[in-house]
C-alpha cells in the first residue's frame, strides 16, 4: 500500500529511469540494437526491483502511465543513436487497454523516429488467454510500423506452433534456453529446433542472458541472428550507451 503510493507519485514526478542492454548482431558482433528497461531508484533508499515494482504496476494500473513513460523516454534516447533499434517490454496489462495502440504509435511518431525502429516485446501470457483481442492489437500495431516480439520464448507455456502462427516479428529466448542449450545434448536439440522453427515461420531469433563464449558462439551455429547478455553488455545508462556507440 505504501509501496504503490511511493511508486504512483515517483511515475506522476517522471522518477523512472531506463536503462539501455545492447543487442548485438550474431555475426558482426557490434551493437544493432538496445533493450530499454525501467529502473526505479527511490531517492536514496535501496532501489526496488522491476521484479517487484513492475508487477505492483500492473496490478495497480500505474502501468499505464509507467509503460508511456518508459515509451517515450527510450525513444528520445534512440533519436542521438542512428542506426540503431530500440526494443521496449509491454505489459499484457497494457495490452488490454484499448487505447494502447494509438497511444504507443502516437509517441513514436511525435518523437520523430521511425516506428520500423521499435519492437514492442510481449510475453505469451494475453495470446493464450485471449487471442482474439490479442491478435487485433498486434495487428493495429504492425499496420502502425512497429515490429512485435514474443519473449521470453521457452520460459513458459510456449505453446508453439499456436503462438508463432500469430505473426510475431521477432522470437526472444529465453535465458533458461540460452542455458539448457548449452549444458547438454538434448538442451543442444531443444535449441536447435526451437530456432529452426522459428525461422520457418519467418521469425529471425534474439537469444537473451548470453553470459559466454562458447554460449554465444553455439547461438549463433544454431542460427540465432542476434545476440544479448551480460558477455556483451549489462544494462546500462543512456549516457554509458551513448559513449559506447560513439567513443568520446
Ligand atoms: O532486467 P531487469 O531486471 O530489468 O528486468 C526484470 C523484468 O522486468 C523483466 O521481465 C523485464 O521484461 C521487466 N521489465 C523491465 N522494464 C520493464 C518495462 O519498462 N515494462 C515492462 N512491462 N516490463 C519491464
Ligand atoms: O523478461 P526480459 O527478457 O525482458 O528481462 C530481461 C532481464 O534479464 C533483465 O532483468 C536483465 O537485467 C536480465 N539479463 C539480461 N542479460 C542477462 C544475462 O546475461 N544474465 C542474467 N542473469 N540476466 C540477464
Ligand atoms: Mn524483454
Ligand atoms: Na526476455
Amino acid at each position: 500500500r505504501e509501496m504503490e503510493e511511493a511508486l504512483r507519485a515517483a511515475v506522476a514526478r517522471g522518477e523512472i529511469d531506463v536503462v539501455f542492454q545492447p543487442i548485438v548482431g550474431a555475426r558482426s558482433r557490434t551493437i544493432c540494437g538496445v533493450e530499454a528497461l525501467a529502473r526505479w531508484s527511490r531517492g536514496g533508499t535501496k532501489p526496488v526491483p522491476p521484479d517487484v515494482f513492475i508487477p505492483l504496476a500492473e496490478a495497480t494500473g500505474i502501468i499505464d502511465t509507467l509503460g508511456p513513460l518508459v515509451l517515450k523516454r527510450a525513444c528520445a534516447a534512440v533519436r542521438n543513436w542512428p542506426g540503431i533499434d530500440i526494443s521496449i517490454n509491454v505489459s499484457p496489462a497494457q495490452f488490454r487497454n484499448p487505447y494502447f495502440p494509438d497511444q504507443a504509435l502516437g509517441i513514436i511518431a511525435e518523437a520523430g523516429i521511425a516506428p520500423s525502429r521499435v519492437t514492442l516485446e510481449i510475453t505469451e501470457g494475453y495470446f493464450i488467454q485471449n487471442p482474439g483481442r490479442a491478435k487485433l492489437v498486434m495487428d493495429r500495431l504492425k499496420a502502425g510500423g512497429v515490429r512485435i516480439a514474443l519473449d521470453d520464448f521457452g520460459a513458459g507455456f510456449s505453446s508453439i506452433g499456436y503462438l508463432i502462427r500469430f505473426g510475431f516479428d521477432r522470437m526472444k529466448i529465453d535465458r533458461s534456453l540460452t542455458i539448457a542449450g548449452e549444458q547438454s545434448p538434448k538442451g543442444g536439440a531443444m535449441l536447435q529446433a526451437t530456432v529452426a522453427l522459428a525461422a520457418s515461420f519467418d521469425m529471425p531469433v534474439t537469444a537473451e542472458g548470453v553470459e559466454t563464449a562458447e554460449q554465444a558462439a553455439f547461438l549463433h551455429l544454431c542460427g540465432c541472428d542476434q545476440l544479448q547478455g551480460y558477455f556483451f553488455g549489462k544494462p546500462m545508462s543512456e549516457r554509458a550507451i551513448s559513449d559506447l556507440l560513439a567513443p568520446p
